[in-house]
């Protein structure tokens, strides 16, 4: 077997920018491929890259195809990845493997960071990160997600972490590895369909500008490594709480009920969740992605007016 040296693939949009010094937001693939159904998903991941060019940035896919790591991957294969079915859900522990094998590989929360720092591109923007399960007082499931932030210099922007999670557990693993989660104006976690988790955070940026002033500073003291973004979903699309949460309690019963465990678990609650929603939980995630994308945009925008 013919080994070779390890390397990223810039789409050349992406070089371009980097090399200019001009910004560029990361997305995630897993979203893409075990996150939405096609051609919803593909829909979607054209419509925030689209925001995140109207918000002065450059949009930075990344994803792995036949075991090479793309950053930025142009229309054709945006299109191309979208369509996939064999695509292998992969945090950290998986890239190894995927690379040798020559796999298909969507990049979680956990693996775009890695590859986006790796990059050298510090924003990155989601829908939700993954967290600690209910239930993990039994089951030990707490996404890699968690461990993410302790050792890649990102910023993550989410409209918080879903509540099919145990949100003051998430934010307390958070809070241990002194991984700060700032509210993009608002002092209290949002719980992703709904803006509200009566949750309270320590701290809140009221602008793009104030937010890269904060990220500057740590990142400059060397004290900060990643950080999450808590920006709430757009008061007009937010779901009703109540019905979102018995939706929510049907899909982990469900899940129980099935045995479902470990990394298949976040996709089949996702899937499950868009089922029984009927489409108004997709519309919500939708919303919530691109409202994301146009504030990490404008973020990595005053970042750099900010470090020349
Ligand atoms: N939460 C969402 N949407 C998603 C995910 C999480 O609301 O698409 C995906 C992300 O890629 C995240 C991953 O990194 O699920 C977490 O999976 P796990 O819980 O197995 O670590
Ligand atoms: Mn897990």
């Amino acid at each position: 077997m013919m080994i070779s040296d390890f390397s990223l693939h810039f789409a050349p949009e992406v070089q371009q920018a980097l090399n200019d010094n001009r910004p560029v937001v990361a997305l995630e693939s897993t979203i893409i491929s075990h996150g939405m159904p096609f051609p919803h998903n593909l829909q979607v991941a054209l419509e925030v890259e689209q925001t995140i060019r109207d918000n002065g940035a450059v949009p930075a896919t990344i994803a792995i195809l036949d075991g090479q790591v793309h950053v930025g991957l142009q229309d054709e294969k945006l299109r191309a990845f979208a369509e996939l079915s064999d695509v292998v859900k992969c945090s950290r522990r998986d890239l190894g493997f995927v690379l040798a094998k020559r796999h298909n590989g969507a990049t979680t929360v956990a693996a775009t960071m890695i590859f986006a720092h790796r990059a050298g591109i510090r924003f990155f923007a989601t829908g939700g990160i993954g967290g600690v399960h209910r239930g993990a007082e039994s089951s030990w499931d707490v996404s890699a997600d968690l461990q993410e932030f302790n050792a890649s210099h990102v910023a993550v922007f989410s409209a918080g972490a879903k509540a099919i999670l145990d949100l003051p557990k998430t934010l307390e693993v958070l809070e241990t590895s002194g991984v700060p989660v700032i509210g993009f104006k608002t002092l209290e976690f949002p719980a992703f369909y709904t803006r509200s988790s009566g949750l309270p955070l320590q701290m809140s940026a009221e602008s793009p500008k104030d937010l890269a002033a904060i990220l500057y500073h740590g990142w400059s003291a060397e004290v900060l490594k990643g950080c999450l973004i808590a920006n709430p979903i757009p008061q007009a699309h937010a779901l009703d709480a109540a019905t979102i949460e018995a939706a929510i309690e049907r899909t982990i019963a469900q899940a129980n009920q099935e045995g479902v465990q470990g990394k298949e678990l976040t996709p089949f609650l996702l899937k499950h969740l868009n089922a029984i929603t009927a489409g108004s939980s997709q519309q919500a995630n939708r919303a919530l992605v691109l409202n994301n994308a146009a504030v990490a945009a404008q973020t990595a925008s005053a970042y750099h007016s900010l470090v020349p």
